[in-house]
């Protein structure tokens, strides 16, 4: 049986609006282990991540928000995603906030580079959280993790990363949402950016194909990173972030399917659920919705296809 190992990772210190605390725990009532359970995974939730001790850092942008607790969610989440992808075939990652992506990557990163296979990166988010410590002017880290875990300078503080993901590895869709300063930064360091511009004139399925026989050939592992703010904020209301005109229910289960169908997904943030700003538990119930579709849910049980 194939085996997926939850983890928790209750932060919400990379964004000013509170909320994030409870993401982990959303999912969990939702019924998230329950629901891949069914589909015939071994899942063990492992708990939640505990930040180490917050260092005694500061940092000449005066924006900075959190440095310390953040440095400290990253080392701890950086060593508990390498563990979970060394001990299980799919670790997910229930979030908090985004800047849970500056440990869980180099954390997977790390287990890939000792399996001697390069790591990917598929990023589906309404931003390219692109931004460094010196950039950033919210202040927000949740907007820097991107940076981090490509390696980027302006990082002071914070660890080395364990490992680092090839910008040229990383794929971004639904972005509609970029700062002066990361537009800059995207054009530089040559990652692939599938906008909601490309979106609408090509739909999902090309682009996103195009980018998975990359990761075919290449034989990389894979990790998806899904912000909330990626779909549409009618059928996502929960985050503080929210952008309008984000992806539909349909596109975003779409993608989860073909990514369920190409085999090659190792790995899976769900981030940035706000519970405190959900109605009813829609988008806690269609993020658990859209990780069962990636994680092998099928309308018809029969129905294969090759992409
Ligand atoms: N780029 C903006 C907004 C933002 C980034 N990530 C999120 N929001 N979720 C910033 O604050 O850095
Ligand atoms: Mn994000
Ligand atoms: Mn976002």
């Amino acid at each position: 049986m194939r085996t997926c190992q939850i983890l928790g990772i209750p932060t919400q210190s990379g964004t000013s609006e509170r909320g994030c605390i409870m993401g982990p725990t959303a999912f969990r009532i939702a019924g998230l282990p329950e629901v891949l359970q069914n589909l015939g995974w071994e899942v063990t939730d492992v708990g939640d991540a505990v930040p180490t001790q917050p260092p005694a850092v500061s940092h000449p942008n005066p924006a900075v928000r959190n440095l310390d607790a953040i440095i400290a969610w990253t080392e701890s989440v950086t060593r508990r995603a390498y563990e979970m992808a060394s001990a299980c075939d799919l670790p997910i990652f229930l979030g908090g906030d985004h800047s849970m992506s500056a440990g869980t990557i180099p954390g997977v990163a790390c287990r890939a580079q000792e399996l001697g296979q390069p790591q990917f990166v598929l990023w589906l988010d309404a931003h390219t959280d692109l931004h460094t410590l010196h950039t950033t002017t919210s202040g927000n880290l949740h907007g820097t993790p991107v940076a981090y875990f490509t390696g980027q300078p302006g990082f002071e503080g914070f660890p080395v990363p364990a490992a680092t993901v090839d910008p040229h590895n990383v794929c971004m869709m639904g972005i509609r949402s970029v700062d002066q300063a990361e537009k800059r930064h995207v054009a530089a360091i040559g990652m692939t950016v599938f906008d909601m511009r490309t979106i609408d004139e090509q739909g999902i399925v090309a682009p996103l194909n195009s980018f998975l026989d990359r990761v075919r050939h290449a034989n990389g592992r894979l990790h998806v990173s899904l912000d909330v703010d990626f779909l549409d904020p009618d059928i996502a209301p929960a985050v503080g972030t929210t952008v309008a005109g984000g992806a539909t229910f349909r596109e975003a289960h779409l993608i989860m399917e073909i990514l369920h169908d190409s085999g090659l997904v190792t790995s899976l943030d769900l981030a940035e659920l706000n519970p405190f700003l959900d109605v009813r538990a829609k988008t806690a119930r269609l993020m658990t919705d859209l990780a069962a579709s990636l994680l092998g849910r099928r309308v018809l049980e029969h129905k294969t296809r090759t992409y």
